[in-house]
């Protein structure tokens, strides 16, 4: 009896510690309509302030990316979307944090509400033209090529 739940006991911890191990992921949303990508302006923290970065956030324990994706994009933008596919590589966030930026191309859902910037200073729909020379974040300026091909793609 003892020895059963000694195991038992071990497994739990054996699941937790593999939870912790893995490295935390920051989805990022590739909102193209027309050709045009959505891109929102930080309003915190200070540092990130007035720069420009693709939808999302952190993924919660247990939570899937796709799903991550259209629970970010609720929150901040206050609309459905569909996640497709992965864009890019993963991006470093930065050496200490050891988080992982992912991006997802995504579609505004059928019949989805217009993107409104909730807790974000600013939206900005961005063509071709205007990408390189928006003020992005580091690691989303690392993306741009990558962005570039599914904008043209559209
Ligand atoms: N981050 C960078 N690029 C992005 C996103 C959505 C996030 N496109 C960075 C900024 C923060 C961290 O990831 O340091 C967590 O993001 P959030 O939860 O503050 O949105
Ligand atoms: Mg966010």
């Amino acid at each position: 009896w003892l020895s059963g739940r000694v195991s038992a006991y071990l497994a739990a911890v054996r699941e937790l510690a593999s939870g912790w191990a893995s490295e935390p992921v920051v989805v990022g949303t590739a909102l193209v309509e027309g050709g045009m990508l959505l891109a929102q302006q930080r309003r915190y923290p200070a540092h990130h302030a007035g720069s420009w970065e693709l939808p999302g956030g952190r993924v919660e324990p247990g939570e899937g990316e796709p799903d991550a994706v259209v629970r970010e994009c609720r929150e901040e933008l206050a609309t459905e979307v569909v996640p497709l596919e992965r864009v890019g590589t993963d991006i470093p966030l930065s050496a200490e944090s050891g988080m992982l930026l992912r991006v997802w191309r995504a579609r505004l859902a059928v019949g989805a509400h217009p993107p409104v910037p909730v807790e974000h200073r600013a939206l900005r729909w961005i063509g071709l033209s205007r990408l390189a020379g928006l003020e992005w974040l580091e690691a989303d300026r690392l993306l741009l090529d990558s962005l570039r091909t599914i904008m043209v793609a559209e």
